[in-house]
């Protein structure tokens, strides 16, 4: 596989990953029309699981079928694509290689009354499906956030020494969070930067608020421009040491294109790695997920 001298830079930044590890960053960071760039955009199809399958499938029924899910992240040419054990089990045997997939391992449901997941996979079966890596929830602020983490760090090395890549998915909630507080800016940044102590190669975020969600935290922000969303991303970016990790901000509920793609260009011009879009693609007809999904990664090309 060819790999870009930015792929190389990035790979520098795992200075402890052994060449299994960083030959699967290097798979998702060259696969796609991003390839080679250092940016990425990858598909997530593990709502079903988190909302149910009508909320997530009907206005687009085709979705229902996991194939559906392989076919429109590689005909979008996106970097990877991230689902629960049954959703790549379902599909990867027609796809053979044909792009990077991460198994998320562990999975939230509507039904639950506890901010906790439960596991759901295993790094046998990731490697048993050829993924080339990993991906894991935890809910910083949660009751069980230090059994997640813990979770975690298990499935983490694990990982790695078996040469996969680890993508964080860092989502704040719990009791002393509000929906507002979810994504404030300081929290997001927190959530961030513990993602990237815990490990993980490639962390993942909502796109930060201008609000401020720890009172403890607002005398430090009077000195940090939080005004635009480039800013706050470039601030989160920083807090994932420096700018030596990949991080990636979700797509999020499903809204209309120009609202997203404003959002991604915030995204882009604050120095994000990518974006993780899922229900703004997969509830979409096929064929408009695939004219959205070119505008994002045009924008990530740089293009206005
Ligand atoms: P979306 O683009 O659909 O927001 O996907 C990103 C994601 O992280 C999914 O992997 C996950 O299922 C979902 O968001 C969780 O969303 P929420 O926090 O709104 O329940």
């Amino acid at each position: 596989m060819r790999v870009t001298q930015r792929v190389k830079k990035i790979l520098e930044w795992y200075e402890s990953d052994n060449p299994g590890t960083k030959g699967n960053l290097a798979r998702i960071l060259m696969q796609g029309k991003l390839g080679g760039s250092g940016r990425v955009v990858i598909l997530p199809v593990d709502q079903g699981f988190e909302h149910g399958p009508a909320r997530s499938f009907a206005s687009n029924p085709a979705a229902y079928d996991p194939h559906y899910h392989f076919q429109l992240a590689l005909d979008a040419g996106l970097s990877a694509y991230a689902a629960p054990l049954g959703m790549i089990e379902a599909a990867a045997g027609s796809y053979p290689a044909a792009i990077p997939t991460i198994l998320k391992l562990n999975s939230s449901n509507s039904l639950a009354t506890e901010k906790d997941q439960a596991v759901t996979g295993t790094v046998s079966d990731a490697l048993r499906l050829g993924c080339a890596a990993i991906g894991f929830t935890i809910y910083p602020g949660s009751e069980y956030q230090f059994q997640m983490m813990e979770e975690f760090r298990e499935l983490a090395e694990e990982a790695k020494a078996a040469g996969l890549a680890v993508v964080l998915w860092s989502y704040p909630r719990g009791p002393l969070l509000d929906k507002a507080a979810e994504t404030a800016v300081d929290i997001c940044a927190y959530a961030a930067h513990m993602a990237a102590l815990l490990g993980a190669h490639i962390i993942k975020v909502k796109p930060p608020s201008q609000q401020i969600g720890l009172e403890s935290a607002r005398k430090a922000y009077e000195k940090i421009d939080i005004s635009t969303l480039a800013k706050r991303v470039e601030h989160v970016v920083q807090s994932c040491f420096n700018g030596r990790r990949l991080v990636v901000f979700s797509g999020g509920e499903a809204t209309d294109s120009a609202n997203l793609l404003e959002v991604v260009r915030g995204l882009h011009a604050g120095g994000a790695s990518g974006s993780i879009v899922g229900r703004n693609a997969f509830t979409r007809p096929r064929e408009e997920a695939l004219a959205l999904l070119a505008q994002i990664v045009a924008i990530y090309q740089g293009k206005p």
